[in-house]
């Protein structure tokens, strides 16, 4: 199984990319940003609970998130390699995910990592802001506090899979076709 962790700060193009990746390597994506997002916009219990961390530029809660990851793994059974875009985003997250895998005789074949300096993010969050209707795109200081919780909680997810050699840093500035591209030959050489 291709199982492939898109990884970087907000807003450095991981839901962009992986639209493409999928098609390419024809696996499953999932995002967890997604899943919180379509259970909000159903005010289901999970998603009222997300919302109160989401709005502010806060993490969900691991309990939640690894929970709700695992139902989304086990729904789709027979797939030949899954994309995990925004997940992990804490060391526990990634323990909990490897732990997983082995239980199903499978692991993480790379992180790809989108390298993206903090004005860019800025700005392109704040430019989507515009039109998402996303609460945590439309303020800035949501936005830079989601870029300190990153640096704080999620960028030593990068070290942890380093240590098996299995962390690549792209660089995430430039056209999209450039940044697939970069992508894409990573990930073979992982493979
Ligand atoms: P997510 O939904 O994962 O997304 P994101 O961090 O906002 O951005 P992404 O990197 O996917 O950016 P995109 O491609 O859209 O997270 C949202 C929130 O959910 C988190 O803050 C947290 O609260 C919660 N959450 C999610 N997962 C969690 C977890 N595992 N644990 C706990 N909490 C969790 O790109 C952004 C913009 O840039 C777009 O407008 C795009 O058009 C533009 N763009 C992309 N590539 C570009 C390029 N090359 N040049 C110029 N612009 C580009």
């Amino acid at each position: 199984m291709l199982n492939l962790i898109l990884f970087g700060p907000p807003g450095s193009g991981k839901g962009t990319q992986a639209e493409n990746l999928i098609e390419k390597y024809g696996i499953l994506h999932i995002s967890t940003g997604d899943l919180f997002r379509y259970e909000m916009g159903n005010n289901t219990p999970l998603g009222i609970k997300a919302k109160e961390y989401m709005a502010k530029g806060e993490l969900v809660p691991d309990e939640v998130t690894i929970g709700m990851l695992k139902n989304k793994v086990d729904a789709n059974p027979d797939v030949s390699g899954i994309i995990f875009d925004g997940f992990p985003r804490t060391i526990p997250q990634a323990e909990a995910l490897d732990a997983f895998l082995q239980e199903k005789n499978t692991e993480v074949t790379a992180l790809v990592a989108l390298d993206v300096p903090d004005e860019e993010l800025v700005k392109r969050l704040l430019n989507r802001g515009k039109s998402s209707g996303r609460a945590d795109d439309n303020d800035e200081e949501i936005i830079r506090n989601r870029i300190s919780i990153y640096k704080s909680e999620t960028a030593q997810v990068f070290d942890y899979y380093a240590q098996n050699g299995k962390s690549k840093l792209i660089p995430g500035v430039g056209s999209i076709e450039e940044i697939f591209d970069r992508l894409v030959a990573a990930i073979d050489e992982a493979c």
